[in-house]
């Protein structure tokens, strides 16, 4: 019998990828010599760390923690500025064909405006993902939370912005909610959509010290890793079912190829993988690539199309 080696392509918003695996924004793309790992890494695509218009400095530390089943974090968007990453894309593009996706997160609509109309006079760039939920900004609410406003600024985005833009979600809990959005969603030309941002607002407690394990806001900050696989895996399928033109990219809870296999399962064409990164490094991605590889040729598939989206019922 002939034995087809599988392999984990995929395609994002049309373009070709060797890997369906990439690193989620935040995770070690913030400088430019991580970046450059992550362009050399064994991973489809490159994220940058989300960007403002200016650089900033972030939220105090403690700022990020390892936590026992995932990770919290409450960064508060510290990035180099826009033209930091414009420039890293313009460098890669001329050594290498890996895409590198550029991340937005303005502190206002104003501010992603301007962030748009930026990228879109830059040659190199491909691909852009615009975050609708960043939850760490003291006094701002995630925008993909309010549905006119996302409205609104998806609006005024494909006006001034002809690039192809993905949104980064934050996660649902509610079956109105996920209805509000995707009717949202539908109405703009959406290169992908990517689920989930962190669960904000969690809180962790450090047992010897009887106070939270992280400083900002309080100690309440966005909650990844296994806690939040269920509520990831949830989303990807929701929208899915009612987005099914649109590329998915999951996110979250990602340990092992069982994980990756799971959010395929679901309906991902494309798996960010966060905390295990942070946590782990680089080589991540070799290992879980290896691991999906061999569900993959364990089940007889060839390739990850042939169960995207096929997950079954009871
Ligand atoms: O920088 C952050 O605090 C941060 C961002 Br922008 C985000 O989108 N998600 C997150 O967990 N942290």
């Amino acid at each position: 019998m002939l034995n087809i080696l599988p392999n984990l392509t995929t395609t994002l918003a049309g373009k070709a990828l060797q890997s369906c695996l990439m690193n989620a924004s935040g995770v070690f793309c913030t400088e430019k010599d991580e970046l450059l790992q992550l362009v050399n890494a064994s991973s489809g695509a490159v994220v940058t760390k989300s960007c403002t218009l200016e650089y900033r400095a972030g939220n105090p530390s403690p700022r990020y923690a390892d936590i026992p089943f995932g990770s919290i974090n409450s960064m508060g968007l510290p990035n180099n500025g826009i033209q930091y990453y414009l420039n890293f894309i313009d460098e890669v593009e001329k050594q290498s064909d890996k895409l590198v996706i550029l991340s937005i997160a303005g502190l206002s609509h104003q501010e992603n405006i301007e962030l748009l109309k930026i990228a879109n006079q830059s040659n190199a760039l491909q691909l852009i993902e615009l975050n609708l939920s960043c939850p760490n900004i003291a006094g701002k609410p995630q925008t993909g939370y309010d549905f006119v406003a996302s409205r609104d600024l998806l609006q005024k985005a494909f006006e001034v912005c002809q690039k192809p833009i993905g949104v980064k979600l934050p996660p649902y809990f509610d079956m109105v909610h996920f209805d509000e959005m995707a009717s949202v969603l539908n109405d703009f030309p959406i290169a992908y959509i990517c689920c989930v941002n962190s669960i904000g607002n969690g809180l962790v407690i450090d047992k010897n010290t009887d106070a939270t394990i992280i400083k900002p806001k309080n100690g309440f900050g966005g909650v990844g890793g296994l806690y939040i696989k269920p509520t990831a895996l949830a989303n990807v399928n929701k929208f899915y079912e009612l987005l099914p033109h649109v590329d998915i990219v999951g996110c979250g809870g990602v340990q092992n190829g069982q994980d990756a296999y799971e959010h395929i399962l679901c309906g991902a064409s494309m798996i960010q993988i966060g905390t295990t990164l942070w946590q782990q490094g680089i080589s991540c991605f070799a290992r879980i690539e290896n691991e999906l590889l061999q569900i993959l040729q364990q089940k007889g598939y060839t390739s990850i199309k042939e169960f995207k989206g096929k997950l079954g019922r009871i």
